[in-house]
């Protein structure tokens, strides 16, 4: 039996279902007697430093807590987690943390790094570890804007640290006491091997692996000499646009320019759950599900929907995102939905991110005219959950202008010119899956959604989707040059080539294909060999 403690603060479910899977029960810590009475804890700690610590007053839950841990009896803590032990933090300045470890926790500069840390990084160990065996080449999933770093009054607590521009703590370890920066139960089959560990308690150990007990702190304070820095790798994220066909089944399907339908028909390229599962298991780092019809339905309506999504996250250990009608709606007997409700139900179904399209726009022309004030989808789902939990998905479309002052919209000088020789133009910003331009340029749309609090851009482009012919560079440049956060590439991809292209002629952070992947006209093996080829770091699985 493993006690979880879940104080309420946020998306716990992918936890809950990794355990579930190891064949675990889990029981929720409802009382302070509770911690006491754990046999083996996991706190997985979401949401802000200070709404964890907050809550975890408020509950009576600190002192017993820290006899646990001073007991060193089994503890997992993940990611805030893993904060909470140290003795503050730069997110909640004033908020004390457990101070089980010296040292604070700070923000990653993001003038110069794309913030949140997002997506698969390496461990560079510091000695040995049963818990870490045979599984130091392997990458983990991260996502944080805030890291502790190591210092001498901490080494003998250091695990592993992670760099990102420069190194910080990505595990720590006294007897039975662990936490980890990143999420096992969304590492992959190696971050599920860890989670098994800590459940079991014993630890398999890898063939030449000799468990050493540190004879003194002095070892812990100097990091392997001959590990070199690690390296955030490249995402791979397959994306699945999913309908209701003419027949009512709920479909994966794949649109030319958004146009899914192929003589008449809405084009049926597989089930919803079997290809996330395929796309799993061949490596994808990220899976997206888009709801693209959401837009006119209630999605809160669809529960087919939601139940891919249950059972999606019941078998696939890497990050889900699903978009699709996130946006307040009043259904027919008057009752209001904000998108804080429908973004809740994704998050309780299994999702680890939503993402927003058509609503973002709307918020950017109300921003534009009347600044903001904290009502968005954007800022109140990224309050609740974190930055990290919020994608802007971008739908723009080429419009060519003659002249740079033609508009007063974000113009860029573009190597292919438009149909009557135009060398500019602008991407406006599409709602409605497309059908309907706006007044709004995608580098606006960025900037703003980045700034009232989202985490994560998925750019798609009208022009390319569905061609083959490789993802808008100029575009994918123009928005990753506007922010600091992360920009997913999207739409076009034709070959394992194009992944190279667009990381090398960008700083794009991940790049996603549909297509290509539903028709197996190239695997995602393919795309990560191409990437380690071409020297890119990438996780493989
Ligand atoms: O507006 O918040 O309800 O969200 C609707 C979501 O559905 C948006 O994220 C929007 O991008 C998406 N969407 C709506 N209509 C379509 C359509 O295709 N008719 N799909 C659609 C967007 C683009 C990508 C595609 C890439 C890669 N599809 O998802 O996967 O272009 O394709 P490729 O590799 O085959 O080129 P809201």
């Amino acid at each position: 039996m493993i006690s979880l403690l879940d104080y309420g603060a946020g998306n716990v479910r992918s936890l809950r279902n990794a355990v579930t899977r190891l064949g675990y029960e889990v029981t929720d810590v409802r009382t302070p007697d509770d911690i006491l009475a754990a046999e083996r804890l996991l706190f997985p700690g979401v949401g802000a430093f200070g709404a964890a610590m907050g809550r975890l007053r408020e509950l009576g839950f600190v002192e017993p807590l820290l006899d646990y841990l001073r007991a060193d009896r089994p503890f997992l803590g993940i990611c805030i987690g893993l904060q909470c032990l140290f003795e503050g933090s730069d997110e909640s300045p004033g908020v004390p943390g457990l101070g089980l470890l010296a040292g604070r926790v700070e923000r990653f500069p993001a003038a110069a790094l794309s913030v949140p840390h997002m997506g698969w990084n390496g461990l560079r160990v510091h000695r040995d570890a049963e818990l870490l065996a045979g599984l130091t080449a392997d990458r983990f999933y991260f996502v944080h804007s805030y890291c502790a770093r190591a210092g001498t009054a901490n080494a003998d607590w250091v695990l592993a640290e992670t760099d990102y521009g420069g190194p910080f703590v990505s595990a720590v370890q006294h007897g039975q006491v662990i936490a980890l920066q990143f999420h096992p139960e969304k590492s992959g089959p190696a971050g599920l091997e860890l989670l098994q560990r800590f459940l079991t308690g014993t630890v398999a150990v890898a063939p030449g692996f000799a468990p050493r007990i540190l004879s003194a702190p002095e070892d812990a304070k100097k990091p392997h000499p001959s590990l070199p820095p690690t390296r955030l790798a490249k995402r791979v994220i397959a994306c699945l646009d999913v309908r209701n066909n003419d027949a009512g089944d709920l479909v994966v399907t794949k649109g030319d320019q958004y146009d899914v339908r192929e003589q008449g028909e809405v084009r049926n390229l597989g089930k919803p759950v079997e290809l996330a599962a395929r796309y799993y298991a061949e490596g994808a780092d990220e899976i997206t599900f888009l709801n693209i019809t959401a837009f006119r339905d209630f999605p809160l309506r669809d529960q087919p929907m939601l139940e891919v999504l249950r059972r999606t996250s019941e078998q696939v250990f890497v990050p889900l995102t699903i978009g699709g009608g996130i946006r307040a709606f009043t259904d027919s007997d008057g009752h209001r939905y904000t998108a804080l409700d429908v973004a809740d139900e994704y998050f309780r179904s299994g999702a680890d991110k939503i993402s927003i399209g058509s609503d973002a726009v709307y918020t950017v022309e109300q921003v534009r005219a009347e600044g903001a004030d904290g009502s968005s989808a954007i800022e109140q789902i990224a309050a609740r959950y974190g930055n990290q939990a919020v994608v802007i998905s971008v739908d723009p479309r080429r419009v060519y202008v003659s002249a740079p002052e033609a508009t007063p919209r974000h113009v860029i000088e573009t190597a292919f010119p438009g149909p009557n020789g135009e060398r500019f133009c602008w991407f406006q910003c599409t709602v409605s899956g497309g059908r309907e331009g706006r007044d709004v340029d995608a580098v606006e749309l960025a900037r703003t959604c980045a700034a009232l609090g989202a985490g994560e851009i998925l750019l798609n482009s009208i022009d390319r989707d569905g061609s083959g012919l490789g993802f808008d560079l100029e575009l994918i440049a123009a928005v990753r040059g506007a922010v600091h956060i992360p920009v997913i590439a999207s739409s076009g991809a034709g070959k394992p080539g194009h992944f190279v292209e667009v990381f090398s002629a960008t700083d794009a952070d991940a790049a996603l294909a549909a297509g290509i992947f539903h028709r197996r006209e190239v695997p995602i093996a393919a795309v990560k060999t191409a990437l380690a080829e071409a020297g890119m770091p990438v996780r493989v699985v």
